[in-house]
């Protein structure tokens, strides 16, 4: 999403999660956590949706998208890491809990516990979005890129309740509908077959 935003054309290789692809010694090799996406970019490689994002805005975007996308003011930075901090360590693992069982393991489907620990993160989402229209105001960075794409994620095993979530509901609504998230629903529907073909 941020490579079409800022107009960067990626040669994408598709990883196989159904043949372990992201598990092989030789994938490993560029990534010791097993993990998408990997960034190779001439003879440097890291990994880290997050880290991956700083990087290519770094280099490849210009300067007024680094400044719209992940602004140089230091407390609107810091909250955008705040947010991105937590999509890492909070909110995706929550929805990593729940779907690895399902998609590796043969597990049927969310537990009661995984749905309300999902639950639990997005009323934390609520808080931060408060009443704003993104994360940091009024205007889309890379922490509605990151949070955006893990809760759209997150609708391949849980429902997202208007009634309870009704910021989380229209922010998602929002990002939605921008056509540079169009790849992001293609994923989710992926990702609800896969998650649902072994209940
Ligand atoms: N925090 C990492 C998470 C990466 C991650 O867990 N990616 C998932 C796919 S979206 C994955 O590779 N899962 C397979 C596994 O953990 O075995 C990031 O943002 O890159």
């Amino acid at each position: 999403m941020l490579a079409d935003i800022i107009g960067l054309e990626l040669d994408f290789h598709e990883v196989d999660f159904a043949s372990l692809e992201h598990k092989s010694p030789e994938y490993v090799k560029l990534n010791p956590m097993g993990t998408i996406p990997t960034l190779k970019d001439g003879d440097f490689v890291i990994s880290e949706s997050h880290t991956i994002m700083q990087y290519l805005l770094t280099k490849y975007a210009t300067k007024e998208q680094q400044e719209e996308l992940y602004p140089s003011d230091l407390r609107t930075r810091a909250l955008i890491n705040q947010y991105l901090f937590f999509d890492t360590g909070i909110f995706f693992i929550r929805l990593k809990n729940v779907i690895l069982p399902i998609v590796f393991e043969g597990v049927k489907g969310p537990t009661e516990k995984g749905l309300a620990d999902i639950d639990v993160a997005f009323t934390t989402l609520e808080a931060y979005l408060g009443d704003k229209e993104y994360l940091v105001g009024d205007r889309l960075t890379v922490a509605d890129l990151s949070l955006g794409c893990t809760a759209a994620s997150m609708r391949s095993v849980h429902h997202l309740d208007p009634v309870k979530f009704p910021r989380s509901t229209k922010w998602l609504a929002r990002l939605e509908e921008k056509p540079f998230f169009k790849v992001m629903l293609n994923a989710v529907e992926i990702l609800k077959v896969i998650a649902n073909s072994n209940q």
